[in-house]
């Protein structure tokens, strides 16, 4: 018989090993079965096994700072509550099809809608991700005579500095896979494809505890001051476009054009026209050739945001997962108090960039996300639904809907690294730079283009079309400073910090069926069309917290403030990085003195911006506005 000593079911540290192994198991099990996390190649096959190690090492480790006598409770507590939270995720995930987040947790109103589902939710394989605690504890008890945990300080160290290494090499692999990964939180599934359901809980937990922080700080002294800010500008509250009420009633469709650069429009290529429908389409719009994006790291999103809210996107990260549950007075939620039905819909996940939480607070009836389109292999690329088929089947979608209805169209083929897969795609030769990105992403505009003329084809053929207004708009930039040689040769010209930041046109159209188009130079950018679409429809805003100013308006103030702080006015344009100043014009550099003003306001506008979202300061909107009735 073994001798109590040489028994191995006694050794402190192959119990604390057979344990790691079990939960490393039912993680990994998890990360394969029970979400899906498109694994795209071998280093995020790698990530995916070793990202559960760090973390569970790290905390099953805590547990050997206890006094040996508390240490087995404390071993089994935290692996009970790891358990739980992996279990919890797989659960929540099959109703929500994301992960749970903090913020969500608070929410109670989220658990009442699994609270009466939980029971159908649960599988009968699921007693796998408990079958272990059951043996652990049949372990320790039977074996009670001492499964001592007790350990050398040289274990313990060992412990941790596997933890630490481990969780290097995984933070290293995931920077390689998706740069900026935790600077930009874009998408929780990529988060937990790229850090394990562990790792991700610690991020998300430091994320709410840093925002929450700045919300707990504010009060709403804070929301006067910024009032009065907004209300001294010239021409924001209350000061009407030409075309005030224009569009009164009708359908608003808003259709962002993913990366797309105004350059692209009349732009010919190897003698062929680029964008050869949004030529036309102008030639009868309001075509604004001066607008500009003022999004930062939130992309997509932080265009999403800004449009919706006239306000800015932050100085760093996405509004949409940061302060997803703040109080908003967006344009859906607005739309709505007027009849409208206010939807949006998008090929991709419904968690990417927050989407599904962020537009319950803008005010959004429903999100049509990926799980409501029928995405195949085939029809799609890169992110999700390619933009064709993303029209094609958004058609009965809409028609489905209460009218007048408010409906933004997400395309997304049009995507960095601009990917074809099929040849009918590509419907132009792509450039000849050397540059892969900036060759093909031709070839994905010119693919846009045709979605863009297949959609309002079929707008006319079902009768949508009379009664809905068109805005399109580039969301963001597409072509980045890294690819600054091609575009020069592309633009012919050099890229210095002005054309830099005259690259941050995109195009803005603005199609009134009936209406005869005009080209508008006036310089303005996403911050302006929250007013100016809500004035088209005749309505007036509130006391509210506004940036922007209707684009129609006619002495408007020719004027935008990029996120980093440049600015762009008629005379100037003030490039922050660098702080270089310049002629419009011309494009000659001058002296910085002129762009001084431009680039105090900049500072004082993203600040009272950043200031209202940090410190979700619209929730006192409501106090605010009793005492200037009284
Ligand atoms: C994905 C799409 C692209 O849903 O919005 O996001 P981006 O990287 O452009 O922000
Ligand atoms: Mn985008």
């Amino acid at each position: 018989m073994f001798n109590q000593e040489r028994n191995l079911l006694n050794k402190g540290w192959f119990f604390f090993a057979i344990a790691a192994l079990f939960l490393w198991a039912k993680s990994y099990f998890a990360l394969q079965t029970a979400f899906t996390l498109d694994i795209e190649n071998g280093v995020q096959q790698f990530i995916l096994i070793i990202t559960p190690i760090s973390s569970l090492l790290f905390f099953l480790g805590l547990s050997l700072f206890f006094k040996p006598k508390r240490r087995n409770k404390a071993f089994m507590t935290i692996y009970f509550l790891l358990s739980f939270a992996l279990y919890a995720n797989v659960v929540y995930y099959r109703f929500f099809n994301d992960f749970i987040t903090l913020p969500v947790l608070m929410q109670y109103k989220n658990f009442g809608d699994l609270g009466g589902s939980a029971k159908a939710l649960t599988h009968p394989m699921d007693v796998l991700y408990w079958i272990d605690i059951v043996v652990l504890i049949t372990w320790l008890v039977v074996k009670k005579t001492k499964p001592t945990l007790e350990f050398r300080k040289r274990t313990v160290a060992m412990i941790f500095a596997a933890s630490l290494g481990f969780g290097a090499v995984n933070l290293s692999l995931a920077e390689m896979e998706r740069p900026q990964l935790l600077v930009r939180t874009f998408d929780r599934a990529k988060l937990v494809k790229l850090l394990g359901i562990y790792n991700y809980h610690i991020y998300d937990t430091v994320m709410t505890a840093k925002t929450s922080s700045h919300r707990v700080m504010a009060d709403s002294d804070e929301l006067s001051e910024v009032l009065n800010y907004v209300n001294s500008q010239q021409g924001k509250m209350g000061a009407h476009g030409e075309y005030f009420g224009k569009a009164k009633g009708k359908n608003v469709v808003l259709v962002s054009l993913e990366s797309t650069q105004n350059f692209v429009i009349d732009r010919k290529l190897h003698g062929q026209e680029v964008t050869p429908f949004l030529n036309d389409l102008k030639e009868d719009s309001f075509y604004f050739n001066n607008f500009y994006h003022n999004t930062g790291q939130g992309k997509t999103s932080d265009s999403e945001f800004i449009i919706d809210n006239s306000m800015y996107g932050l100085p760093r990260g996405a509004v949409f997962t940061t302060n997803a549950n703040n109080e908003f007075n967006a344009t859906p939620e607005i739309l709505k108090g007027e009849g409208y039905t206010p939807v949006s819909l998008h090929g991709n996940h419904a968690s990417f960039w927050n989407r599904d939480v962020m537009y319950q607070s803008l005010g959004y009836d429903h999100y049509f996300s990926k799980q409501e389109y029928d995405v195949t292999e085939e029809n799609s690329v890169n992110y999700g639904l390619k933009d064709i088929p993303f029209f094609e089947q958004s058609m009965p979608m809409i028609k489905g809907l209460d009218k007048p209805y408010y409906a933004k169209f997400l395309t997304m083929t049009n995507h960095y690294p601009y990917i074809t897969n099929n040849e009918n795609m590509e419907m132009i030769e792509p450039a000849e730079t050397g540059d892969g990105s900036v060759d093909r992403y031709f070839q994905t505009v010119r693919y846009e283009d045709e979605s863009i003329k297949k959609f309002f084809q079929m707008m006319k053929e079902q009768g949508e079309y009379e009664d809905t207004i068109f805005v399109l708009y580039g969301d963001h930039y597409g072509i980045s400073e890294n690819h600054n040689r091609a575009m020069s040769e592309i633009l012919d010209k050099e890229i210095r910090p002005f054309e830099h930041v005259q690259l941050q046109k995109v195009p803005l159209i603005v199609h009134i069926p009936g209406m005869e188009g005009k080209k508008m130079d006036t310089v303005g950018g996403q911050i302006d069309l929250k007013p100016t679409i809500l004035h088209l429809l005749g309505i007036e805003e509130q006391n509210d917290v506004q940036f922007g100013t209707d684009l129609f308006k006619e002495d408007r103030e020719d004027f935008t403030i990029l996120r980093d702080g440049s600015v762009v006015t008629d005379e100037y344009v003030y490039a922050a990085e660098g702080e270089h100043c310049y002629d419009k014009a011309t494009g000659e550099e001058i002296d910085s003195k002129a762009c001084t003003p431009l680039k105090e306001k900049a500072e004082t506008e993203l600040g009272y911006s950043d200031k209202v979202v940090y410190g979700d300061l619209l929730r006192f909107m409501d106090s605010e506005q009793q005492e200037n009735k009284e």
